[in-house]
């Protein structure tokens, strides 16, 4: 692995996005130094929808990962890379049972709830009907959360290791009902970016307004 850490990777990311959030979060728990491009989602109208970021990222959303000479889109993709190719502090468990709930946890929040409540969804969704559309979406999916959790929680989210399910749960709390915010697992820290050691915080890559 040696000569592939000589260049360092480079995350294409906006502090507030939840999902660039998720990649720092897992680059930071193995201990693999990263620059950071910051791709304002706002300034312009989104600078991820100009055709030069384009290039890197067909999707026009954040992150993107330059790693390895190559070029990574999708978070959940990019960190089972990280996982495979940097196997330091594991992300996923042995256990073929607990594997599978963190992919559920991750598919639940990454499927089920952040794509709902995305700028370029609720841009569409419009001004109206936004918020109530955002905030149905996403109580729908803490609910599911919360019912995997109270089952498979210890210390984190699948037992009492950081997995990626953590990597996803952490950035997606902010945006958690009030009504989610005080139940067992929660209030034992189980989503709280304390809870994680290196955790970055969500502001660490914001821009100089
Ligand atoms: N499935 C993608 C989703 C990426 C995504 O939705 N990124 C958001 C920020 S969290 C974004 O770039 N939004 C820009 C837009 O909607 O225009 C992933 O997991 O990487």
């Amino acid at each position: 692995m040696g000569e592939k850490l000589e260049e360092k990777p480079v995350l294409y990311s906006y502090w507030r996005s939840s999902c660039s959030w998720r990649v720092r979060i897992a680059l930071n728990l193995k201990e693999i130094p990263y620059d950071i491009k910051a791709v304002s989602l706002i300034k312009g109208g989104g600078e991820q929808h100009c055709n030069e970021y384009r290039e890197v990222n067909p999707m026009e959303q954040v992150p993107s990962l330059i790693i390895d000479g190559q070029t990574l889109i999708e978070s959940l993709s990019i960190m089972h890379y990280l996982e495979e190719t940097r196997p330091q502090r594991s992300l996923m468990p042995q256990d073929c049972y607990k594997r599978a709930k963190v992919r559920e946890i991750c598919e639940v929040i990454c499927s089920g709830i952040q794509p709902l409540q995305n700028l370029i969804v609720l841009i569409h969704v419009g001004e109206e009907k936004k918020k109530e559309w955002a905030q149905h979406w996403i109580t729908r999916g803490f609910r599911a959360v919360e019912k995997l959790l109270s089952s498979i929680a210890g210390k984190y989210c699948v037992g009492d290791e950081i997995t990626l399910a953590d990597c996803c749960l952490v950035p997606q709390v902010p945006r958690r009902p009030k009504a989610f915010s005080n139940n067992t697992t929660y209030r034992q820290g189980v989503g709280e970016p304390s809870s994680i050691p290196c955790c970055p915080s969500i502001s660490s890559t914001r821009l100089p307004s």
